[in-house]
């Protein structure tokens, strides 16, 4: 089937096909090898737009830079569920499955990828898995804005090079053209924030950011690309799916919030920023609206996205979430998430609650 072109329009630059995939062993490793394949591959196809060499180690930097370094969890999970999915119903799983399922995760970490390389400029944020993030390394600058449109792009080339022949070509790039909309329509409710008064910053304001800026990629894309690949059509088994993933991806981003006052930058490999701009965090929303007293709360009024990164007055906030109590409600959401998403389990029909499982595993009570 793979002798089969990808479908090509007249002005388009022909996508050469795809290298051979290697023998894959389920692990990070292998993993990580099949994006470093898929860096090479976008690199190279990229001397048919007339790229001079120069610009294309930029964009091998660039990438390596961007997409490489991370806990790789979403990448991993598209693996995982397809993998799980084929086990359950008793259908061996070949190589070559093994390595498409790897590269679409790839494919979501590229688009995470570019997500945070556009997420940390407009954040204002210093550092990024470890090291300092892309827009601030020396040369960078604004051209950070470009670099995230070309992993963008470069992405979309990647799926039409392995799937382009393929029945469900059409029906991943929709996946994945919806999911990036939700995305930044839940950053523009995020970064609108900065311009809206604390008394609007709500639990309800709160839960439809994290949905749409967090859940939808990294939750439910991962499930949906293993699902589609896997060859399940039922839309309702689509829509189970996807009612159980947000309220995880809900979930996880209530940690990194928490995270991002109460965890070190050697767990989390960055620093917080969300004191400074003024985020409608999950901290912020229950400190604010019901744990503080008026003295605390004044001092909110009048520091909360008013102070500088390490200053003193955002020590001074992170010690009011403390005193009011913040670590205590937030282990209660915890175990309160955990148990509602299993309470969900009997939701689903086709796809096996292992998958499910294995993503809350890796979440569940994380530090980093
Ligand atoms: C993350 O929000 C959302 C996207 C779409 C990258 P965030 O700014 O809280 O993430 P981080 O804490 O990693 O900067
Ligand atoms: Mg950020
Ligand atoms: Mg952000
Ligand atoms: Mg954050």
């Amino acid at each position: 089937k793979s002798a089969k072109k990808t479908a090509e329009y007249p002005a388009t630059v022909p996508t050469p096909p795809p290298r051979a995939y290697p023998k894959y062993e389920l692990t990070k490793e292998s993993f990580v090898k099949i994006c470093e394949i898929l860096i090479d591959e976008a690199v190279d196809d990229l001397a048919a737009y007339e790229t001079r060499v120069s610009e294309r180690e930029w964009i091998r930097k660039m990438l390596a830079y961007n997409v490489l370094g991370g806990k790789m969890n979403r990448g991993l999970m598209v693996v995982e569920a397809g993998r799980l999915i084929f086990q359950d119903r008793n259908i061996p799983i070949t190589n070559d499955d093994l390595c498409r399922f790897a590269v679409l995760g790839c494919c979501i970490e590229w688009l995470q990828g570019w997500l945070l390389v556009a997420d940390d400029f407009m954040d204002s944020s210093v550092t990024r898995r470890g090291q300092p993030c892309w827009y601030r390394v020396e040369g960078v600058d604004k051209i950070a804005i470009n670099d995230a449109f070309l992993i963008e792009m470069l992405m979309f080339k990647a799926i039409k090079r392995h799937f382009g022949h393929l029945s469900c070509y059409a029906q991943l790039v929709d996946l994945v053209m919806e999911t990036t909309l939700q995305t930044e329509l839940g950053q523009l409710l995020d970064l609108r924030c900065e311009h809206v008064g604390l008394n609007d910053f709500t639990l309800d304001r709160w839960t439809l950011i994290v949905k749409y800026k967090t859940a939808f990629y990294s939750f439910y894309l991962p499930v949906a690309m293993g699902m589609t690949l896997a060859g399940i059509t039922d839309s309702r088994e689509f829509d189970a799916a996807r009612n159980i993933l947000v309220v995880m991806g809900i979930y996880f981003q209530a940690q990194d919030d928490f995270l991002d006052a109460f965890g070190t930058p050697e767990q989390i490999g960055k620093i917080g920023t969300d004191i400074q701009d003024k985020k409608c965090g999950w901290l912020f929303v229950h400190a604010y609206h019901s744990l503080c007293d008026p003295k605390q709360k004044a001092y909110l009024d009048k520091h909360y996205g008013n102070c500088s990164v390490g200053s003193r007055e955002e020590q001074n906030i992170k010690k009011i979430y403390a005193d009011v109590g913040l670590p205590k409600l937030y282990a209660d959401y915890e175990q309160a998430s955990y148990d509602k998403i299993v309470s969900l389990k009997h939701a689903v029909k086709i796809v096996p609650w292992s998958v499910f499982e294995a993503f809350l595993k890796k979440i569940y009570k994380r530090s980093k």
